[in-house]
């Protein structure tokens, strides 16, 4: 078995060795790779001024070696904040109206690959297979094949992948997919988004189809298939357990005295729904006014990518709209949305997760939403809280037993929200149990070693002669 050289924009290093990474993805890859032995490779998210950054640094945690490359501030802007977080993350998220387009960005984007490209290369030996994250590095492939790499190379996509309509509107799309076809192995989250893909070869006729789900491209062969995401499942569900008598999660508790808590969980993107999330709470406040008094809404919501315009305009929204609330449906004695900016310890987040009676999981669309299995793993199984979850995020093709939402239908939401507070005990259980059984099965470890059998597997196929 050959080495795992991961390559991801962003590097979780450990703090120190054996200290336990942030993330199930990191722990699920740091135990890959600590397994087999390997590389991972990435930015090391510390910018430059000069023209040409310094050389990447190496960091060996057992088995592992971290290699983290500076980038210079030119790069950071085009490459990350410009065609990344611009162009690719909202194209992918359905938004063209938020799309920045710029040819000096794109430029950056494939140059940034080949500086990786280049810096990985002399580090890769003849049997490592690589496995590629997200949409930050899509022509990745490419740069190393040009350089002569021959290695086996997956990728997965951690977030959506929209309509041909919709990737055709951004400009020089052909040169992104043309990107992807180096790859032996494409993972995408959810059955929508490998037909979205599959659909757009079919309907640009740049790609002939040979079943079970491999493609031909320009003379290259490559599989695309489903691989969607899972959490730790078992140890979040232990951490959980635990986290009840932490002192932060007591006090959160006993802070909302008897009402039943609604939990909300997410980076501030506007793909996630939240000033939507907090017109359908309000509205629901408003449809049910038995509730008033009784419930108290927690949204805990670290800011991102700040720099980019966008973010900074969501920032005031969510702060403004949820502001609007309080002051229209509060009273002397209760706050109905408490918002708060920042990040929490992940057993804190389990603690509150287990402690909430509601999950409000409403994106306008997410590749998977971990947020949703978390909430899961965490309940009570003996008095389990309900998940609400927007049918547009790709946890809700496996969780069939959250209340599914349409986000951009308030009333509905708001329907949900009653409708989930008053489930009974036996609806609540059953729907839990299918759901938890599922991510037991599912974990993140199991999405590790599916993708990388389909990986070698695909590559031992494609060796045999047709
Ligand atoms: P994200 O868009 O970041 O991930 P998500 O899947 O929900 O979305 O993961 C967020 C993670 O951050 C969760 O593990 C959550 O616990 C943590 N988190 C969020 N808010 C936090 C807070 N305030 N404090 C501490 N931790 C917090 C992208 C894609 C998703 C896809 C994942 C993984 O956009 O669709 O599910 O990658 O593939």
């Amino acid at each position: 078995m050959g080495r795992l050289v991961v390559i991801s924009n962003r590097v979780p290093v450990p703090a120190r060795s054996g200290d336990a990474p942030a993330g199930g993805l990191a722990v699920a890859l740091n135990a890959a790779l600590q397994e087999r032995g390997g590389i991972w490779f990435g930015w090391s998210g510390k910018s430059s001024p000069g023209a040409e950054p310094p050389p990447p640094r190496f960091q060996q945690q057992g088995n592992i070696s971290y290699v983290l490359t500076d980038l210079t501030e030119t790069d950071v802007e085009e490459y990350y904040h410009g065609f990344a977080n611009r162009v690719l993350w909202p194209i992918c998220h359905y938004r063209l109206d938020l799309a920045e387009y710029g040819r000096k960005e794109m430029a950056g984007y494939f140059r940034v690959n080949r500086l990786f490209a280049h810096r990985l290369a002399p580090l890769i030996q003849p049997d490592d297979i690589l496995w590629v994250h997200d949409y930050h590095l899509i022509p990745l492939a490419f740069e190393l094949r040009q350089m002569g790499i021959k290695n086996t190379i997956g990728f997965f996509l951690h977030i959506p992948w929209p309509p041909s309509d919709v990737i055709a509107a951004m400009p020089m799309h052909e040169e992104i997919i043309r990107g992807l076809s180096h790859y032996d192995l494409i993972g995408f989250q959810t059955d929508y988004d490998l037909d979205n893909f599959a659909g757009y070869l079919a309907r640009e006729g740049i790609a002939r189809k040979l079943g079970a789900g491999r493609f031909e491209y320009h003379g290259q062969h490559f599989k695309a298939a489903v691989h969607g995401i899972g959490i730790e499942t078992k140890s979040f569900a232990q951490m959980a357990q635990v986290a009840i008598s932490n002192s932060a999660v007591r006090k959160a508790r006993q802070s909302v005295e008897s009402r039943d808590l609604i939990i909300g969980v997410d980076r501030l993107d506007y793909s996630k729904g939240l000033t939507q999330r907090i017109d359908a709470f309000e509205r629901f406040l408003r449809a049910y006014p038995g509730y008033h008094n009784k419930v108290t809404y927690l949204q805990i919501t670290p800011k991102s990518r700040s720099e980019v315009p966008e973010y900074e305009t969501m920032q005031k929204m969510v702060a403004e709209e949820a502001g609007r609330v309080n002051g229209a449906m509060g009273t002397l004695d209760w706050v109905p949305i408490r918002y708060v900016n920042r990040s929490v310890g992940r057993h804190i987040l389990a603690g509150l997760y287990r402690i909430a009676r509601v999950g409000l999981v409403t994106p306008l669309r997410d590749g998977m939403n971990l947020v949703a299995k978390e909430f899961i793993a965490a309940q009570d199984p003996d008095n389990p809280g309900v998940l609400v979850l927007s049918r547009f995020a790709g946890a809700a093709r496996e969780l069939d037993g959250a209340v599914l939402v349409n986000p951009y239908d308030t009333e509905g939401t708001a329907n949900a929200i009653a409708r989930a507070l008053s489930m009974s005990l036996q609806e609540r259980r059953e729907r839990w149990q299918n759901m938890m059984n599922f991510l037991l099965h599912h974990d993140v470890s199991h999405w590790c070693d599916a993708f990388l059998n389909d990986l070698t597997q695909h590559k031992q196929i494609q060796a045999v002669p047709i």
